[in-house]
């Protein structure tokens, strides 16, 4: 299995690297972005944003204190492809960032108690914002860029300093998210998708299982199978030949706990995408791929 190295949150250029393929970033770089339109319900917007602060420092900009409720994730990048993200993870104590960069650093060991991944804004390159929809529940949250550069033995984004903590204020909230006509649904341990079409669409992502879990999906290189992509993730030590799927247009939400959904604006292309959970169990454990969490997406 070629996934024991990826870090707990898994990046596609983590990915890449593991598999010695170049890429890992990726998208168009038609620049324009989705409107919220949330169908009577407005969500409060937050801006998020990944800056470099030079040679090899960075910083993840939010606001101090959001109210709790419907909120509106957008997330900016520096110009370019290379990826970043905004995971929110939320802590149920006085942990510091120190403690939050040690769980996002550990790999198949276990998620302490106090902290829960909740969502935020999955991998995002410079051509456009990334966007999601979600509910923000009041409690104490670090804001974490687990994205890195690629290359052997780098350090993540948020232990180069993107990392920022936000308070969520007020009481819990049920209000409901956006309806969507593509949906992708996360269970332990598999996917189901309906309605994916191509283009820039909304899409929600649930998920209805214990454990947490993100989508990581990955187009087709021409002429692939569903066989083809299993194998190809199963199979130890250097890949033999090109791969079957194209790193370079993957992409990846956010983590979340489970029952929880959230609203992706996403770019998907018309095709099969291989589908991929790459975290563990709470309680640690091998990655979610390896207990066969791998499906067949078609977008039409
Ligand atoms: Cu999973």
């Amino acid at each position: 299995m070629r996934t024991k190295l990826f870090a707990a949150l898994g990046t596609t250029a983590a990915a890449a690297a593991v598999l010695g393929i170049p890429g890992g970033g990726g998208g168009d770089d038609d620049g324009a972005s989705v409107a919220s339109a949330a169908s009577g319900r407005t969500p409060t917007n937050v801006a998020l944003k990944v800056t470099k602060q030079g040679s090899g420092k960075w910083a993840l900009r939010a606001p101090k204190t959001v109210r709790a409720g419907l909120v509106q994730l957008t997330l900016t990048v520096p110009a370019g492809r290379v990826t970043h993200d905004a995971q929110f993870i939320r802590v149920e104590g006085n942990q510091t960032a120190k403690e939050v960069l040690a769980v996002i650093a550990s790999h198949e060991s276990a998620i302490p108690e106090w902290a829960s991944l909740a969502g935020g804004v999955g991998q995002t390159d410079g051509s456009a914002p990334g966007r999601t929809v979600q509910r923000l529940q009041p409690g104490r949250y670090f804001i974490v860029d687990t994205d890195e550069p690629e290359g052997d033995d780098v350090k993540s984004y948020a232990e180069s300093g993107a990392i920022t903590e936000l308070e969520v204020t007020g009481r819990p909230t049920r209000a409901k998210l956006p309806r969507t006509r593509g949906t992708v649904i996360a269970r332990d341990y598999g996917f189901t998708t309906r309605g994916l079409r191509a283009g820039r669409v909304r899409v929600g992502f649930r998920n209805a299982g214990r454990q947490p879990h993100h989508v990581i999906a990955f187009p087709y290189n021409p002429g692939t199978t569903f066989a083809d992509a299993k194998a190809f993730f199963a199979a130890e030590g250097e890949p033999t030949g090109p791969p079957p799927v194209d790193f370079a247009r993957a992409f990846r939400t956010a983590a979340l706990e489970g029952g929880n959904a959230q609203v992706a604006d996403l770019r998907l292309k018309r095709g099969k995408y291989a589908l991929i959970c790459f975290l563990t169990d709470r309680a640690g454990g091998p990655p979610h791929l390896a207990k066969g969490m791998i499906a067949e997406a078609v977008v039409q």
